[in-house]
């Protein structure tokens, strides 16, 4: 049931508009910058290739991806299977799409309700606000859900979250400021079980009021979900902020190696032209990107497709 958590983009054209906005920033960061560099150049020399390069990294592609892509210019140019610089855009988009495609993944399956869903990542990241997006997304399909708020670490998260379930008509289980997370989720499980709700979003902390390690809590959580619901969480999904582009990869690479993590959400690509780290996470992480939020509005998150992304962001 899980794997239906949101419609595709090509039924939606409102989905593809908003797509297309959403990457605008990026396009002018990245795509544009590859046509400046090419535009007027017929002969691909050391140069043209420097600035391309330049340009890669500069879009926070990752520094792997970007050699990656050099290398097979040049082999490409070597065996004059590329004729002139006006076949590069081209080459660039394919290899950018291949990392994509390669580590995305189906959802998990769930046999039974309720799909529990964990949101992990550090403070500011977006979190909170993904939740309410897909509370209301999830809720607008016709599924029960019910919220979790295990980010105890400060009153106003909590009380973040209620303005969410207020605004989506969705119960929200918590406890006070300080409780202990797992605790929190306990409850909201048994809840969700007992009633048969179709999804659990939990939402969790990106520090704690106790000594505790994030890391170490959050693994406690994921053990306790196990243990009322088999499989649970059946995915985690790690919330990166496009704006910090490939800074953030560090901190993520912390998560995914103590939370479980399945997927990520990169908010805020409305306010970056960093949005080509979608590919450094996706290849340094091996992880797939499940959604993206393209701005501050319930309805400002879209379901992640490789071959959409990268239309929507070399679209003419
Ligand atoms: N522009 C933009 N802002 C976002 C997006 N997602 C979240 N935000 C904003 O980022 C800030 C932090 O979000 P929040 O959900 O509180 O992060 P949390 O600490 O991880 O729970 C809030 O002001 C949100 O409105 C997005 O996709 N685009
Ligand atoms: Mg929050």
């Amino acid at each position: 049931m899980i794997q239906t958590l949101f419609g595709s983009v090509e039924q939606e054209p409102t989905l593809l508009e908003k797509l297309k906005s959403g990457v605008q920033k990026t396009r002018e960061g990245l795509v544009s910058r590859i046509e400046e560099v090419v535009s007027g150049r017929k002969v691909i020399d050391a140069d043209l290739l420097d600035e391309l390069e330049y340009t890669l990294i500069s879009a926070d592609i990752g520094v792997s991806t970007t050699t990656e892509i050099l290398e097979r210019i040049r082999e490409r140019v070597d065996c004059k299977l590329v004729g002139d610089s006006g076949e590069l855009r081209g080459l660039i988009r394919e290899y950018l799409l291949e990392v994509l495609q390669t580590n995305d993944r189906p959802l998990a399956y769930v046999d039974a309700p309720p799909a529990v869903i964990m949101l992990v990542g550090v403070n500011g990241a977006g979190k909170t606000t993904t939740i309410g997006k897909l509370a209301a997304h999830l809720k607008g399909e016709g599924r029960s859900v019910l919220l979790c708020a295990a980010d105890t670490f400060r009153a106003a998260a909590i009380e973040q979250l209620e303005v969410w379930g207020e605004r989506t008509g969705i119960q929200v289980i918590r406890q006070n400021t300080g409780a202990d997370p797992s605790a929190v989720m306990f409850d909201a499980l048994s809840a969700a079980k007992a009633r048969q709700v179709d999804y659990v979003i939990i939402d969790t902390a990106g520090r704690l009021q106790t000594k505790t390690n994030l890391m170490a809590e959050l693994e406690k959580m994921r053990r306790t979900a196990s243990r009322i619901i088999p499989d649970a969480p059946h995915e985690v999904l790690l919330v990166l902020d496009a704006t910090t582009g490939q800074n953030g990869l560090e901190q993520a690479r912390k998560f995914t190696e103590s939370s479980g993590v399945t997927g990520i959400v990169l908010t805020k690509l409305d306010g970056t032209a960093k949005g080509g780290v979608v590919v450094a996470i996706a290849r340094e992480l091996g992880l797939p990107i499940r959604f993206i939020g393209v701005g501050e509005k319930i309805d400002d998150l879209l379901p992640f497709d490789p071959e959409r992304f990268i239309d929507s962001l070399f679209a003419q």
